[in-house]
């Protein structure tokens, strides 16, 4: 169709909105012959920061771009959003308790919520990237009673392609040739990344790793713990790969993964895998008909269960922690 999808990106003006709004605006997300219409969401003091890189989203003359529009009012941002991408959000700062950081980021992603409840397209399919992506999801989607509460997502598809990256590296096979890894749970160090029904190369991964300690004892903590790495390399948090995972978490979803194959994606329970009803957790899941499906009936070994556990206990804790501060 020839009508613009429009495209809702919250910290527009931050480091992963950079990385992001010229792919969007390329095609990369929703393909070749979907035109956009950017509709950009910042705070006041970063609103001509944003539009300094409208400007050049303008200098790009993407041929598939059908307009920039920028706001600093979530009502506003929201109207007729078809895809929301909920980058911009409150970091830790020094001394900062975790009540507080869920309470100020309460205050973004609970009104973030409210105003795609009133204005959004009824396709709407929204993203959550920024931390603490799960629960600012939840957040969302609880103050969005009349949006179907799947509609609300959290992003793992970064931790899922750093998964892919280092069982490729590990096993000398490109990343194509690895699939269906799953991160369970929490997006944090807590984390469980599991190759246990992965295959590189058509075969099962833990025959082709060879190595069931290389997985336990680096494969899964450099994974959990890959984004504090590149904040020490790169002097600055994941960006361009986080972008990278944006644009992979939406365009599957819309267009669909590929046959036989699962990805990772942030999505609320309906009690699998003994994931509590409601959290939004980590969860294989692949996308047919525009919607994220749970891959269901997966053997899970006690090990690996365990993992789980601890990362969905995190969960549970930070959904009780907003619970009592009655930001859902
Ligand atoms: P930046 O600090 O560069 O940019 C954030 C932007 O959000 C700023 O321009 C700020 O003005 C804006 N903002 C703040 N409050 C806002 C509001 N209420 N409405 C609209 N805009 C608002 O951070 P950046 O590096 O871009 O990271 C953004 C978020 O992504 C952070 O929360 C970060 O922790 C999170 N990440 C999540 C990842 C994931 O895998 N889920 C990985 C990368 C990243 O760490």
């Amino acid at each position: 169709s020839t009508t613009p999808v429009n495209v809702t990106v919250t910290g527009a003006a931050g480091q992963i909105g950079y990385a992001l709004l010229f792919r969007i605006a390329s095609g990369a997300m929703l393909g070749p012959d979907t035109p956009v219409r950017l509709r950009l969401l910042e705070i006041p003091q970063a609103v001509k920061a944003a539009e300094g890189t409208a400007m050049e989203l303008d200098d790009c003359a993407f041929p598939l771009l059908d307009g920039v529009d920028i706001f600093d009012d979530a009502t506003a941002a929201f109207d007729g959003v078809n895809v929301a991408l909920l980058v911009g959000a409150r970091p830790r700062g020094p001394g900062m308790e975790r009540g507080d950081l869920l309470a100020a980021n309460g205050g973004i992603f609970g009104p973030q919520g409210a105003a795609i409840n009133a204005g959004a397209a009824d396709d709407v399919r929204v993203l959550v990237v920024g931390n603490p992506a799960n629960t600012n999801a939840l957040i969302a989607a609880s103050s969005a009673p009349d949006v179907p509460t799947e509609r609300f997502t959290a992003m793992m598809r970064l931790d899922h392609n750093r998964a892919l990256a280092q069982l490729a590296q590990k096993t000398g096979t490109g990343v194509a040739d690895v699939t269906n890894v799953t991160i369970w749970g929490n997006h944090s160090a807590k984390q469980y990344p599991d190759v246990a029904h992965a295959t590189i190369g058509g075969r099962p991964a833990p025959e082709v790793i060879g190595d069931d300690a290389w997985v336990t004892d680096t494969f899964i903590p450099t994974v959990a713990k890959r984004g504090a790495a590149i904040i020490d390399a790169r002097g600055a948090s994941s960006a361009a790969s986080a972008a990278n995972a944006a644009i992979d978490h939406v365009r599957d979803w819309v267009l669909g993964t590929p046959a036989g194959e699962w990805t990772s994606v942030g999505m609320v329970s309906d009690g699998s895998y003994g994931v509590p009803e409601g959290l939004i957790s980590g969860f294989p899941a692949v996308s047919t008909g525009g919607a994220w499906e749970i891959v269901q009936g997966l053997s899970v070994s006690e090990t690996a269960q365990a993992g789980i556990d601890v990362s969905v206990g995190e969960l549970t804790e930070e959904r009780d922690a907003v619970k009592e501060l009655g930001l859902i």
